[in-house]
C-alpha cells in the first residue's frame, strides 16, 4: 500500500470577521482540504492516525490565527484554495489583496448596515495575471461571500472563483469562476440556487463544485423540508459539466445519510424523492424504487407534488398517489 506525503499549507487563508454565521453564510463553507503532493513508501497505521491528527490541527489552527500569516508546516495535507471570507460583520475593505501565483486579486467591500433590496453590499474585484489587470468584475453580496484562487482541475492554469449571497429567503448564491486559459480570462457561471462547495471529493487534487440538484426542492415537500439529490460538476477543457455519476463513492454516502433519516422521519416523499433519486444515479434504480415503494405513505395529507400540469403550468389533473407522482417526475428530470 502506498501512502500519501501530505503537506500542509495554511498560507492562503484568510478570514475577515469575527465569529457567528448567518443565513447564507453557512453555505459557503471552506472548501475542503484535498490532498496529493507526492508519495513516500512508508507504511504505518499509527503514523497515519498521527498524520490525520497533524492535519486537523493545522486545519483548526489555520481558522484559528484568522490572518494571513504564512504558516507552513511540512505534513500531510492537500493544498487549500487561496481564500478571503466574506461575512456578515466583515468591515467595508478597500482593494484588499488576494495572491497566488502569477494571480492577484484585488477586492473591495463596502458593509452596510441599512441593507435594502435597492441597496445592496457590492462585492467589487479586479484579477490580475502576472501584474496585468485582465478582469474587472462586482457581485452582490449581502454579509456573505468568498473569493477563491486555485488550480480547480489540475491544468497549470488558475481559477478564481467568487461566490456571493445575494439576499432573499430561499434565493440564491451566485457562483462566477474565472478560469485561465492561455491568454485571457473564460468566465463561467454556476449560478445553482442554493450554491454549492468546491471540493476535492475524491482526493485527486481536482476541485468540484458540490452542490445538490435544486429541481427537487418544493417538489413533495415544504422548500425547507426538502431533500435532494447530489450533483457534482467538474472543471473540463474550460467548462463545468456535470460529473455526478463520476463519484459514485461520493453518491453512496448520501443515500446511506438517507437511509439513516429515512428511520427517523418516515414517510418523507420528498426524501424517498431523493433515494430513488440517488439510487439511480449509482445504476441501482430498481432496489431504490422498491425500498421507495416499503416507505411512502399514502395519507392524502401528503400531497404535495400529486398534481399533474399542462404547458402553461395549469393544474390540469390529480396523480392517483405518490409513486405515479414520483416515476413521471423522475423521467422528466431525467432519472428514470
Ligand atoms: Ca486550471
Ligand atoms: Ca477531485
Amino acid at each position: 500500500m502506498k501512502k500519501w506525503l501530505w503537506i500542509i499549507s495554511a498560507v492562503g487563508l484568510i478570514t475577515i470577521g469575527c465569529s457567528g454565521l448567518q443565513a447564507g453564510s453557512s453555505l459557503i463553507s471552506s472548501p475542503t482540504v484535498n490532498r496529493i503532493v507526492g508519495e513516500s513508501d512508508t507504511e504505518s497505521e499509527s503514523a497515519e492516525a498521527e498524520v490525520e491528527q497533524n492535519e486537523q490541527r493545522a486545519k483548526q489552527d489555520a481558522f484559528l490565527s484568522g490572518s494571513s500569516e504564512a504558516e507552513t508546516e511540512t505534513v500531510h495535507s492537500p493544498e487549500p484554495l487561496t481564500e478571503l471570507e466574506i461575512r456578515y460583520d466583515t468591515p467595508s475593505l478597500n482593494s484588499v489583496t488576494l495572491s497566488r501565483g502569477p494571480i492577484e486579486v484585488k477586492v473591495s467591500y463596502t458593509a452596510r448596515e441599512d441593507i435594502t433590496p435597492e441597496n445592496r453590499p457590492l462585492l467589487r474585484y479586479e484579477i490580475f495575471h502576472e501584474g496585468e489587470l485582465s478582469v474587472k468584475d462586482a457581485a452582490i453580496a449581502v454579509g456573505s461571500g468568498s473569493v477563491l484562487i486555485g488550480d480547480f482541475d489540475q491544468d497549470g492554469g488558475m481559477e478564481v472563483a467568487v461566490q456571493a449571497f445575494t439576499g432573499g429567503a430561499h434565493c440564491c448564491l451566485s457562483t462566477t469562476v474565472y478560469s485561465w486559459n492561455g491568454r485571457n480570462f473564460n468566465k463561467l457561471s454556476l449560478d445553482e440556487m442554493l450554491g454549492g462547495e468546491f471540493e476535492d471529493i475524491d482526493g485527486d487534487g481536482s476541485y468540484e463544485f458540490v452542490t445538490i440538484d435544486s429541481d427537487f426542492l418544493a417538489k413533495f415537500s415544504s422548500y425547507a423540508g426538502s431533500v435532494a439529490p447530489p450533483m457534482i460538476f467538474s472543471l473540463v477543457d474550460g467548462e463545468f459539466i456535470n460529473s455526478t455519476q463520476d463519484y459514485p463513492d461520493y453518491i453512496y454516502s448520501k443515500i446511506a445519510d438517507l437511509e439513516h433519516r429515512n428511520q427517523q422521519q418516515m414517510n418523507a416523499h420528498s426524501l424517498l424523492a431523493a433515494y430513488v433519486a440517488s439510487k439511480s444515479l449509482v445504476g441501482e434504480v430498481e432496489s431504490g424504487w422498491a425500498y421507495m415503494l416499503n416507505h411512502y405513505s399514502q395519507d392524502p395529507a401528503l400531497g404535495l407534488g400529486m398534481s399533474i400540469r399542462d404547458q402553461n403550468g395549469e393544474v390540469v389533473d390529480r396523480h392517483p398517489n405518490f409513486p405515479t407522482a414520483l416515476e413521471a417526475f423522475l423521467i422528466e428530470q431525467g432519472y428514470l
